[in-house]
């Protein structure tokens, strides 16, 4: 594994290839199962209700959500009102080979992006604890990803993320800022009409 200090800040690692092709394959296909049983919704910024370029679902007992009243971890889909689907064991044990001091995940955010989505900087913060990592997967097209420091105006560094990439934001890092600055077309097979799919595996309780 990869530790890579951004800014004096360990615990980001990165593990380029880490699902090969197949391996990739069998993800998409359960997150496409996932996606018809809690279909992808375009989230709101709280207070402006800007919508995000990406569009979103969850799996897990826990989803994150944003809309005019915040961001926030609940139990269903905001609009089928229905539970979110199982993480799926892969993921399981993906979270359990990188994160073996945590107890399992809670939840799983899946984002969507389409030609031209962005995501911007910023702290993966709404858990209620932050001693768990959070683990990241991406599928599809390649993205440009930023990282920098625990305050917004610190440095970032940027490297490219593949379909298969995994990164771990943990430690030291895992309130590091970081967002995806764009979406490179055509950069893989994986997803038939192209596109992104970047899956995040956290902890939202405490636990000791
Ligand atoms: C993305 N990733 O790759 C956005 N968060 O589309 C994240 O926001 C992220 O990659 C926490 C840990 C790893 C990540
Ligand atoms: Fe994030």
């Amino acid at each position: 594994m990869q530790d890579i200090p951004i800014n004096g800040l360990s615990g980001l690692a990165y593990l380029p290839g880490h699902f090969g092709r197949e391996a990739q394959e069998d993800l998409l296909e359960r997150i496409r199962a996932i996606v018809a049983e809690a279909p992808l919704f375009q989230p709101v910024m709280p207070k402006t209700g800007k919508p995000f370029s990406v569009r979103m679902s969850n799996c897990g007992p826990l989803g994150w959500v944003s809309d005019i009243n915040g961001y926030r971890y609940q139990p269903t889909h905001p609009e089928t009102g229905k539970p979110w689907p199982e993480i799926p064991a892969v993921l399981q044990n993906l979270w359990s080979e990188l994160a073996s001091e945590a107890p399992e995940p809670e939840a799983c955010l899946i984002n969507f992006y389409d030609t031209g989505a962005k995501m911007g900087l910023h702290q993966d913060r709404d858990e209620q604890t932050f001693e768990a990592p959070v683990i990241s997967v991406s599928l599809g097209d390649t993205a440009t990803f930023r990282v920098g420091g625990v305050n917004r105006k610190d440095p970032t560094q940027s490297f490219r993320l593949q379909s298969g990439d995994v990164v771990v934001l943990g430690g030291k890092a895992r309130l590091a800022f970081h967002g995806i600055d764009r979406v490179l077309k055509g950069t893989s097979t994986l997803l038939k009409n192209g596109g992104r799919i970047n899956l995040t595996l956290r902890r939202v309780t405490p636990f000791d």
